[in-house]
């Protein structure tokens, strides 16, 4: 039996229809009853950073994210401050200590700015929960109710890569504005356009000879099945210095791409995040947009900085060949440094910013699919080759 597709509540507050959502994240229909640990979507992506009051401020003026929530002193939370955000079905909540003795402040220590939790809205926490124990998975939080006068959500959380965790959440009680001990907050800056609407995948990078680890994690303890792409010994050696694999839940909302160091010649871009991180972590995430061209101006204008892509790259007449007609001339690309390519679904269109922060270790990915399910294998020489100039650059290759 095929479970019919619904849209999560973000989808529908987003205005997102489910022609959308396919065509944005690639969403397909499967049977969620045969699903060990069956996952609705994404819920949010955590972040701990060093300064939450400004990072919010950041991905709001130069993401056009909208302030949706808040908690902090003010709201009798003495130990951060937390902004949630929102751009479409896309959540983020950026967390900042503000008592010396939080948590928060030994893990920005460690790792700097980066992600803390990828959590997972699932439809029956303790199903999960309970599935995962008998898989030998690391329970962090054990199922349990928070509540307030906007209604209750069950939560749980268990451990992924490195400290990174996956929190398990099901707010079909609930109706407030996050999560209780969050208060609603809009902005007091001018409203943005919207650059983008949905979140595609989410990388992680883990230790060498770790990758089958992870995806045999994914596999038994999440039910997460082996998407086609990978990037095996053969092309690592060469030129790209990873290996790559993809997990990703039934309806392929939740994508995980998996990257390990390969032994190469020179310094793997997954060692350096590895050692600036200090171990695995989440080392991109792939935003949808259905306008890249407008989201990538957008971006520049704000000031975000791109992945320089070579004009040789545009004029490669096998690469010409190989992608034939796309939405807008190749030009239009060439201006932006927007990357394409072709796959026998379709095609798609990506670009890669630097690392946001001081470390050499999390950036972000915009993405507009046309059919392609791929992760643009077909730029991985070119994207590989940009990043070691940058690495290079920064006296890490
Ligand atoms: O998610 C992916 O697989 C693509 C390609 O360091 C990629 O975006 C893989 C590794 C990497 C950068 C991009
Ligand atoms: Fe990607």
């Amino acid at each position: 039996m095929t479970v019919e597709h619904v849209l999560t509540d973000d989808e529908r507050l987003a205005d997102l229809s489910l022609e959308q959502l396919k065509q944005l994240v690639g969403l397909v229909e499967y049977d969620e009853q045969a699903d060990p640990f069956p996952v609705t979507g994404w819920d949010a992506i955590v972040w701990v950073v060093g300064n939450a009051t400004q990072s919010a401020r950041f991905y709001q003026l130069a993401f056009g994210m909208e302030l949706v929530a808040y908690s902090g002193p003010e709201t009798g939370n003495r130990d951060h401050c937390a902004y949630v955000l929102r751009s479409g079905a896309v959540r983020f909540v950026l967390k900042g200590a503000v008592d010396p003795e939080s948590p928060l402040v030994a893990h920005h220590d460690l790792h700097g700015d980066g992600v803390s939790d990828i959590a997972l809205e699932v439809p029956d926490v303790d199903a999960c929960v309970a599935h995962a124990r008998r898989q030998g998975a690391r329970i962090l939080e054990e199922p349990h109710d928070v509540a307030d006068e906007h209604g209750t959500v069950r939560m749980a959380a268990i451990a992924a890569y490195g400290d990174t965790r996956h929190t398990l959440v099901d707010r079909s009680r609930y109706h407030g504005p996050y999560l209780p001990g969050y208060v609603a907050r809009t902005s007091t800056l001018p409203q943005r356009p919207r650059l983008f609407q949905a979140l595609d995948h989410v990388v992680g990078n883990v230790e060498l000879g770790h990758m089958d680890e992870w995806v045999a994690f994914y596999n038994r303890v999440m039910g997460f099945t082996n998407m086609a792409e990978f990037i095996g010994d053969d092309i690592a050696t060469d030129y790209s210095a990873l290996m790559s694999k993809v997990v990703a839940n039934g309806n392929h909302r939740v994508k995980f791409p998996l990257n390990e160091p390969a032994v190469g010649k020179r310094k793997s871009q997954i060692d350096e995040f590895l050692e600036f991180y200090r171990g695995p972590g989440a080392q991109h995430l792939a935003l949808a947009t259905n306008d890249i061209l407008a989201t990538v101006d957008a971006l520049r204008a704000a000031g975000v900085e791109f992945l320089d892509t070579p004009d040789s790259y545009y004029e490669d007449p096998e690469l010409r060949a190989r992608i034939g007609n796309v939405r807008v001339p190749v030009e239009e690309l060439q201006k932006r440094k927007i990357l394409v390519d072709r796959d026998e679904d379709g095609y798609l269109l990506q670009i890669f910013t630097k690392p946001i922060g001081d470390r050499p270790t999390v950036f972000f990915e915009f993405i507009e699919r046309h059919g392609s399910l791929g992760f643009g294998k077909g730029n991985f020489k070119a994207l590989f080759e940009a990043i070691e100039r940058e690495q290079l650059r920064r006296g890490n290759l």
